[in-house]
């Protein structure tokens, strides 16, 4: 298998950290074992939980005002691919990437395909990208894409759409995710009704061209760059033309793309409960989709996410299998230490719902037991699974402590002169 951090290092750094890491886990096991918790359960599910990486995170992001890049960055999708490898040998929870089309179009497929073999790294859900024109495009997105009034606009967004099923089928990956632009900025400038159907409409031919194993994942957002309607503006409408598309189609929910305070958990609650769930695109917000680090700053809103998750997965509901994928914009950090502590940060809550003792809950939400009710879910938020977290890790041969291993071997150096910068070019498809 190819490898960017060579096993010994990792191996060798772990030694340093393992007897304190076996301490804490003891313990843990030992508290957990008084509630008569079996820890070595949840290592386990730890070790399963595996979230994508978004191709287009491993570059700096920027905002409409400037960009600040990073020394090494990954200039095309090999290179992005090599720091996904990064991500996934020291974090051990990243084994897919979700490509960007056409950002990550390449001549060959065959052999991208190959080097992620190589890499153990599968591809995830394919997204299409008709929010920006590009270089010498015929007919433009400027008023949309798959709603646009012109036709030729909307063969286009369609025609593309194919092309990445197309592509995707060549990586062995078996989604296309759907997010358009679309929209209006000013009251008047639209007719909603008409632009829906538009839309449902030139989804209809994206639909009728998936391959029979593949699912279409719709991702709505509630404005940016249209800043007074969006055609998929929220799960409502997003539901609506996933239900008018077909079984195949399901609503994907990124968690920035919602107003503040939006229940999101309940949501997710909806979509489970109409075999809608698709996916998501986890990140974190203050205000709206700026993207921040997963868990950086509502650790209890994606574990009450996860809650919903966990709660779906105990009840053997039908048809869920929802995606798990970051999608956030680093500005000011190594994207790749983002990404890494970002699907630490997706799988905590994850075991820390996984840690919500069902039966009790439901008794309480029977005997309308409010407070017993919310702290049975503190009380399993707030256990510090880390030792869990890191002993999953450990047994997966990726790092204790990957932060601290990244830092010690400098890959931004090392990168920086493996991936010189064409002074003169635009950039290398990473917004
Ligand atoms: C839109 O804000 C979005 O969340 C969609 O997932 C895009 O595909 C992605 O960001 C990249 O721009
Ligand atoms: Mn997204
Ligand atoms: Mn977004």
């Amino acid at each position: 298998m190819l490898r960017r951090i060579e096993s010994s290092l990792i191996k060798d750094k772990n030694e340093e950290l393992y007897t304190d890491l076996k301490s804490d886990y003891d313990a843990l096991a030992e508290k957990l074992g008084r509630d008569g918790i079996d820890i070595e359960k949840f290592t386990e599910a730890a070790e399963k939980f595996q979230i994508a990486v978004p191709s287009w995170g491993t570059g700096t992001g920027g905002t409409r005002f400037a960009r600040f890049p990073l020394k090494g960055e990954p200039r095309n999708i090999f290179e992005k691919l090599e720091d996904c490898s990064v991500i996934n040998e020291l974090s051990g929870c990243t084994d897919s990437v979700s490509p960007h089309f056409p950002w990550d179009k390449v001549d060959d497929f065959s052999e991208l395909k190959q080097t992620s073999d190589e890499y153990g790294i599968k591809w995830v859900s394919v997204n299409s990208n008709t929010f920006q024109d590009q270089p010498g495009q015929e007919t433009s997105y400027k008023y949309g894409s798959m709603s646009n009034t012109q036709q030729s606009s909307r063969d286009l967004a369609i025609q593309h759409n194919l092309d990445c099923i197309e592509y995707g089928q060549q990586l062995g990956a078996n989604s296309l995710t759907v997010w358009v632009g679309d929209g209006s900025n000013h009251p008047g400038q639209q007719h909603f009704q008409k632009a829906f159907e538009r839309y449902l409409s030139s989804m209809e031919k994206v639909y009728a061209g998936l391959p029979s194993d593949w699912e279409m994942h719709i991702e709505h957002k509630m404005f940016e760059p249209a800043f007074y309607s969006t055609v998929i503006q929220d799960w409502g409408s997003n539901i609506l033309a996933a239900m008018h598309l077909g079984p195949k189609c399901k609503s994907l929910v990124d968690l920035g793309h919602h107003a503040p305070n939006t229940n999101i958990e309940m949501i997710v609650s909806r979509l489970i409960q109409f075999k809608k769930l698709g996916g998501f695109h986890f990140n974190d917000s203050k205000y709206g989709d700026d993207d921040l680090d997963s868990g950086s700053l509502h650790p209890y809103q994606q574990f009450l996410i996860f809650n919903e998750l966990v709660d779906a997965e105990y009840r053997q509901q039908a048809e869920f299998d929802p995606s798990y994928m970051l999608d956030q914009s680093h500005n000011v950090t190594d994207p790749i230490e983002s990404l890494i502590v970002s699907a630490i940060e997706v799988q905590r809550s994850y075991i820390k719902a996984l840690l919500v003792d069902r039966e009790s809950l439901y008794g309480y939400q029977e005997s309308n037991d409010a407070m017993m009710a919310s702290l049975e879910l503190k009380k399993a938020f707030n256990v510090d699974v880390t030792p869990i977290l890191a002993m999953a890790r450990y047994r997966q041969s990726a790092a204790i402590n990957p932060i601290g291993v990244y830092r010690s071997i400098d890959y931004r150096t090392r990168m920086d002169k493996d991936r010189p910068r064409d002074p003169n070019a635009s950039g290398s498809g990473i917004v």
